[in-house]
């Protein structure tokens, strides 16, 4: 397949101003009537019009009135090519497609009998022939027509400016959009659905329509998602003065979604994942994703759609800076300091979990890729997350106020364009009279920077030097790395874990304050504080002020002192999570000698200890100590070793738990009884805290596996008034050798059964369970409720088994290679864009020790001799491969 390149950037040859569409909405088949005006744009080099199109009938062309001639157009592999049009142009196109067999779940297609589509990235091409690219932005008007009894309700972007019947028990509906748009926000909806609505009165006064439209039965359940939309409405104006620009504003809820939700102008629509909420269905997690997804859709309204990207190349553009947004909305509802500080690490342990590795492995592509082959594989955790971290960047550089005027210059410049991340970057530069020039490499380094600390303290100068050294790894295709510009949070920290007052060898400063931004923009370069009055223990990055691994030599004491006592509340985190993993590093080092492990070691060690103050100082928010005494993840802990050993880091992960457990078992219980949260359920920050910090005692107690943990877990598994508490309870029960195990399973399918958010669950938790092997995993693949075709269900199990059960999936047989093989060649003949994720799995097979590394290239190669394969999972199988 062809590769695209960014520097292969060229103008369109046309502008499209006005897109006027007719569907009649037939599962089988859905003709679409497209009547477009374009004009001829003078900067393209260009003379022919290209359109694309993928799996259409073309039924009928006409250019300027008259039909078009064999010999004025040529239809190719997905292009349609019309030879030297005039400058006006009026084009007249029917397409047939056939929504029922469309399991790509791109364009339009058919979920429970209703019609949805999905254009991002590059959808609208399966609906009509268009030149489907993101800097083609036009005004819309939509007729959909369809049966009215089976397709009651008729949605599309903007406003609904008129509807009624045309006999033979169909109706009709138009909508406009008032603004014009790039095709990849283009939406439709049909079918049998009931919606909850308010209207909302904006800061101006002007009066919104907000509904969530979800299938019948679930009214229930949309109560969250509105109160979430609310919040978003008000914080962006409230932030960063965006007001809402349309009069209607719709979510739809579809439970076959390849993503999370999708920000079609005026017309939202959500994987049911991220919209159905009460205590019986929804876990604390999965209120506070509602939340930011909803939150992250609707700001998008905004960045990517007011200003959208020039090419996909420049996704992050939309997506780092809504992810940051999102992240920001959700750390102020919470509203407290503490609060804040456990968004911030939850963000932060996802990008260590995710992105990291994606940044060390042979997809690893910089912020602003300069090529790809399937663009559905760059919807990642670089260009979401890392891109999120970049933007925060220039708040920690700039400062909040000097961030919100570089927000004001971007919207200022470019309202209604489709331009570039280099864009962004000026209006933060220019606003602040700033030189970000060096900046620009965080979009176009990928890898991981090292920073590297080196500390001097001259007690007679009372001068305390830091020295800061940065290194980035080479990536594919980058060998050589310039040094980036990082802002590098520090404080000081005196033998009473007071913060010092710093101040700057040769800086003019009016005051001494107690954290302070360096910016390293060199590869080395020593910062020299004065009047330091003794010897401070460093609390470097705070915050996480830079997506950079840090190496810094502390003593077992420093971390502990740090974790007892660091006004930053991540790096309080981040010293027990160094404490915790370097322990874990040297266990795991004695397991792969054969050596036994001994719990008498860790009883008397720094870490319990620190564990132990953590867990029963009451001064902590329960959010955070969970977060403390949460061990580093199996993965995390994988990226730390040279040579990766699932079975061993699984063995030492298990056995510290259970050393833990059993050692601190009457604190776990103290704690347990502690953060009950009797009464009426409540997702807020601090009621979920609690909820965390008890769960997590349980799962503690619980690796005791005697009968008084497991009556603990069975009490809770029976009383629980909330899905937290149950789901966790059955965790425990599911991790434990316990008499009702089976019992509480089966118990569980038949009270939720018809509840498919929950039967997600329950085949996730059984393939990310410690007894779970390939075997059972079959096993679970013949139950009833088991589909391939729903992204949901196959996430659920075959996802959730192959990426959250690393000792069983690694079993040294490569029987978990081989299963993996069968369901990407499986998943890429029902939908390519679900199957390069799963692909994804095995991209850092070179990490491995050699017998697993053998089989894990004989499954690679397995699928990558499979006929027909999707560019989406070649592209994947072919860069983890060469
Ligand atoms: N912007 C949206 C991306 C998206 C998507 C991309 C490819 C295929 C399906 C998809 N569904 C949604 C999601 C977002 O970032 O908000
Ligand atoms: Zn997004």
């Amino acid at each position: 397949p062809q590769t695209i390149y960014r520097k292969d950037y060229t103008p369109p040859s046309y502008w499209v101003d006005t897109v006027e569409m007719g569907f009649d909405l037939d599962p089988e088949a859905t003709h679409v009537a497209t009547r477009m005006t374009l004009r001829r744009n003078p900067d393209s080099p260009n003379r022919n019009l290209v359109l694309v199109g993928e799996s259409l009938r073309l039924e009928q062309l006409r250019m300027n009135g008259k039909d078009l001639s064999k010999r004025q157009y040529a239809l190719g592999r997905g292009t349609l090519e019309i030879f030297n049009p005039p400058d006006n142009v009026t084009l007249e196109i029917e397409t047939v497609t056939h929504p029922a067999m469309n399991t790509s779940l791109m364009g339009l297609y058919v979920s429970n009998g209703n019609f949805f589509t999905q254009c991002e990235a590059e959808g609208f091409r399966k609906i009509t022939y268009f030149p489907d690219r993101p800097d083609v932005m036009a005004k819309y008007t939509v007729m959909l027509r369809a049966d009215k009894e089976k397709y009651p309700v008729l949605l599309s972007n903007g406003n609904l400016i008129e509807q009624g019947d045309i006999g033979d028990g169909r109706h009709y509906a138009v909508w406009e959009d008032p603004f014009k748009k790039p095709s990849y926000l283009f939406a439709l909806v049909a079918g049998k659905l009931v919606c909850q609505e308010e209207t909302y009165t904006l800061k101006s006064g002007r009066e919104v329509l907000l509904q969530v439209w979800v299938e019948d039965g679930n009214l229930d359940k949309t109560q969250h998602a509105m109160d979430s939309l609310k919040n978003s409405i008000r914080w962006d104006e409230e932030r960063f003065g965006l007001e809402l620009d349309l009069d209607r504003f719709m979510i739809v809820a579809v439970s076959d979604f390849n993503m999370g939700a999708m920000e079609n102008k005026g017309l939202n629509i959500f994987n049911t994942k991220f919209v159905l909420a009460n205590p019986r269905i929804a876990t604390d997690t999965d209120y506070a994703g509602i939340e930011s997804v909803v939150g992250h859709e609707y700001f998008h309204n905004w960045t990517g759609n007011r200003v959208t990207c020039r090419d996909w190349f420049q996704l992050s553009l939309k997506e780092g800076l809504t992810v940051f947004r999102d992240q920001e909305f959700s750390a102020d509802l919470i509203g407290t300091d503490s609060g804040r500080a456990v968004k911030r690490i939850e963000d932060v342990r996802v990008l260590r979990q995710a992105q990291f590795p994606e940044d060390a492995g042979p997809m690893a592509h910089p912020v602003r890729p300069d090529s790809y082959v399937e663009i559905n594989n760059f919807y990642t955790v670089t260009i979401y997350e890392k891109g999120a971290e970049v933007v925060r960047m220039y708040q920690t550089l700039l400062g909040r106020d000097g961030f919100r005027k570089g927000m004001d210059l971007y919207f200022e410049r470019h309202d209604g364009q489709a331009v570039e991340c280099d864009d962004f970057r000026a209006a933060m530069a220019d606003a602040n009279g700033r030189d970000l020039k060096q900046f620009e490499l965080w979009y176009s380094q990928a890898g991981t920077p090292r920073l590297k600390v080196d500390t001097e303290y001259d007690a007679d100068a009372q001068t305390y030097a830091v020295t800061l050294t940065q290194s980035c790894p080479p990536t594919p295709g980058q060998a050589e790395k310039q040094p980036f510009h990082i802002p590098v949070a520090i404080g000081l920290l005196d033998a009473r874990g007071k913060d010092m007052p710093l101040r700057l060898e040769g800086e003019q400063q009016d005051e001494a304050p107690a954290t302070m931004v360096l910016e390293l923009t060199e590869a080395t370069q020593t910062f020299r504080f004065k009047q330091v009055t003794e010897r401070p223990v460093p609390s470097v990055l705070r915050g996480f002020s830079a997506p950079v691994v840090l190496d810094i030599a502390y003593t077992d004491d420093e971390l502990a002192f740090l974790m007892a006592n660091d006004s930053d509340a991540f790096n309080r985190w981040e010293a027990g999570q160094r404490l915790a993993m370097r322990r874990m590093l040297a266990l795991t080092g004695a397991v792969q000698n054969n050596q036994a492990l001994s719990d008498a070691e860790l009883e008397e060690g720094t870490l319990n200890d620190a564990f132990r103050a953590a867990l029963n100082d009451e001064a902590l928010d329960p959010a955070f100590r969970e977060l403390a005494l949460t061990l580093p993840s199996e993965t995390v802990v994988a990226e730390q070793m040279d040579v990766i050993d699932p079975h061993a880091i699984h063995a030492v992960r298990r056995f510290l738990r259970r050393s833990l457990a059993s050692s601190l078992r009457g604190d776990w219980m103290v704690a347990y009884q502690a953060n009950r949260t009797p009464g009426t359920y409540s997702p807020d920050a601090i009621a979920a805290g609690k909820r965390a910090l008890k769960n997590l005692a349980l799962s503690y107690i619980v690796e005791n596996d005697d009968a008084d943990a497991h009556h603990l877990a069975q009490t809770q598994y029976d009383n629980a008034n909330n899905m937290t508490d149950r789901i966790a309870a059955l965790t425990a029960l599911a991790n434990s050798s316990a008499p009702g195990r089976a019992d509480a399973l089966n118990s569980f399918y038949e009270e939720f059964e018809q509840e498919a958010l929950v039967v997600d669950k329950w085949f996730a938790l059984q393939a990310m369970s410690r007894t779970t092997d390939v075997a059972a995993v079959r096993a679970l693949m013949k139950h009833p409720a088991f589909t391939l075709k729903n992204p949901n269900r196959a996430r659920s199990l075959i996802f959730s088994f192959c990426n959250g059960n690393p000792s069983q999936f690694h079993a040294v047989d490569g029987s978990g290679y081989q299963f993996w093989a069968e369901q990407v060649i499986a998943l890429n003949a029902i939908n390519p864009q679900v199957a390069a994720r799963l692909a994804r799995t095995l991209d850092r097979w070179r990490k491995y020790a050699p017998a697993l590394q053998e089989k894990m290239h004989a499954a690679l190669k397995k699928v990558a001799a499979t006929k027909e394969l999707s560019k989406d999972v070649l592209e994947v199988i072919t860069k983890s491969i060469s």
